[in-house]
């Protein structure tokens, strides 16, 4: 029975990345405006998946399908545009990704560790057993909301956490949500964390006195799933509507579906994309469910965190256009605060955070991010936070499952911080 079992994931993980056979990964360096703009028409020509965006002075990780290798390079010769190759075979480097992490499952299976893992990714529906349980264990502080379906009819999970019950309106509330972005799977553990800090290793009881907590750790629960069985760097929802191109380019970038500045800098208009928009703002089920959550306790919510990776970043508005918005000394203030915290715990070979204006920090222009949609609707302070990537290339969206737990504690740390200081602002005001 335990052979089969081992077997059976090998055959899985040995087929799974199939997808990726002969693609190669490239770090491109555009070193002026002109070969950054030209850039951009290349990408688009070549139809490039996009996994860090390069920038003046800050290279860019891109994957490129076999038969457009030859046309891409030749293309970034022609504008002077330097790159090297990184990957020559990213199916194999998924490959070895994915043993690793079965290794890790069957060692824990074998130990009978039956808890959510933080030394491995967490799969989707052991995400949602963990929120059921918790419900069911702490009924009293803890309730699930399963508000609405996925397109593909996952149930969209979140938890509220109080000592009141959700009933004292004068508690601030901390709204935290995370895996819109499919691929960046570091990202829904951060979130079960805090529940976890919350509800069963509570080291900090006045957070609970103090706050009201929405932890949604899965926003977009088919794209996240099918990171898992299928393409490990799909980014979008898995919705298909009226445009023909969406039978065979499902999904729109959640990022950029919400009703701020919708598609007009840093989307696009085809299903083909990485960026794409979607038909509408909102088009998305799965955007409508945390668009329904802040505006259900608008009032209440002194601050909203997006958990996203990688880059080490804690970005704020406005991305759309790099301005800052009113509020942007205590956006900046309580970002720094937040970094510093995380900071303090952090290892010494991780990278330092950067906190800053959206726009300004990333180098490129997003519209319609829930970040700045919350905060567009009145939110005080509203973050993207771009979890740590070790690691040269794809790396950045597969940190070594060794280090989850110590980015979802460091990043605790950042919450923690982020909650006292946005709890005064908000009495204050
Ligand atoms: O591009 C994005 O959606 C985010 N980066 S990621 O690598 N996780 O995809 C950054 C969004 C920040 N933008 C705004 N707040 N407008
Ligand atoms: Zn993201």
């Amino acid at each position: 029975m335990k052979l089969w079992t081992v077997l059976s994931l090998c055959v899985f993980v040995c087929a799974k990345h199939e997808h990726y056979t002969g693609w190669h990964s490239y770090y491109i360096e555009p070193s002026t405006q002109e070969q950054l703009q030209a850039l951009g028409v290349i990408l688009q020509e070549y139809a490039v998946d996009v996994l860090s965006h390069p920038i003046l002075k800050r290279p860019g990780i891109v994957l490129v399908r076999p038969e457009h290798q030859h046309g891409f390079t030749k293309a970034l010769e022609t504008e002077g545009i330097a790159y090297r190759m990184y990957s020559s075979d990213v199916k194999r480097a998924l490959d070895h990704d994915d043993r690793r992490m079965q290794a890790k499952k069957i060692e824990n299976l074998a130990r009978h560790k039956k808890e959510l893992p933080y030394d491995n990714y967490q799969e989707l529906e052991k995400i949602d057993e963990y929120l059921v349980d918790i419900a069911n264990r702490y009924p009293e502080k803890v309730t699930l909301v399963t508000p609405a379906n996925s397109f593909e009819g996952h149930p969209i999970k979140y938890l509220k956490i109080s000592s009141t019950n959700f009933e004292d309106i004068s508690k601030p509330v901390i709204f935290i949500d995370g895996g819109i972005h499919a691929r960046e799977w570091i990202a829904p553990p951060t979130v079960t964390w805090a529940i976890h800090k919350l509800v069963e290793n509570v080291t900090e009881p006045d957070l609970l006195d103090a706050f009201d907590w929405i932890l949604l750790p899965v926003v977009n629960p088919d794209g996240y799933k099918f990171t898992f069985t299928g393409p490990r760097f799909w980014r979008k929802t898995r919705s298909i509507n009226e445009d023909p191109s969406s039978i065979t380019c499902p999904g729109v970038d959640g990022n950029r579906n919400y009703d701020f500045f919708w598609n007009t800098v840093g989307t696009d208009d085809s299903p083909c994309t990485e960026t794409y928009a979607g038909s509408e703002p909102f088009s998305e089920v799965e955007t409508r469910v945390v668009r329904d959550i802040l505006h259900e306790h608008l009032n209440r919510i002194a601050l909203y965190i997006t958990m996203h990776s990688y880059g080490s970043m804690i970005l704020y508005p406005w991305g759309h256009d790099g301005t800052f918005s009113n509020n942007s000394m205590d956006l900046h203030a309580v970002g720094v605060a937040m970094a510093d915290e995380i900071q303090a715990k952090s290892l010494s070979h991780f990278p330092k955070y950067v906190v800053g204006n959206s726009f300004q920090v990333i180098g490129y222009a997003t519209s319609g991010s829930s970040e700045d949609y919350a905060h567009s609707i009145g939110i005080p302070l509203a973050y993207t936070i771009e979890l740590p990537g070790l690691g040269q290339s794809f790396e950045g969206f597969h940190l070594d499952p060794s280090y989850i737990e110590q980015v979802c504690s460091e990043t605790w740390e950042g919450f923690v911080a982020g909650a006292a200081l946005a709890g005064e602002l908000f009495t204050n005001k």
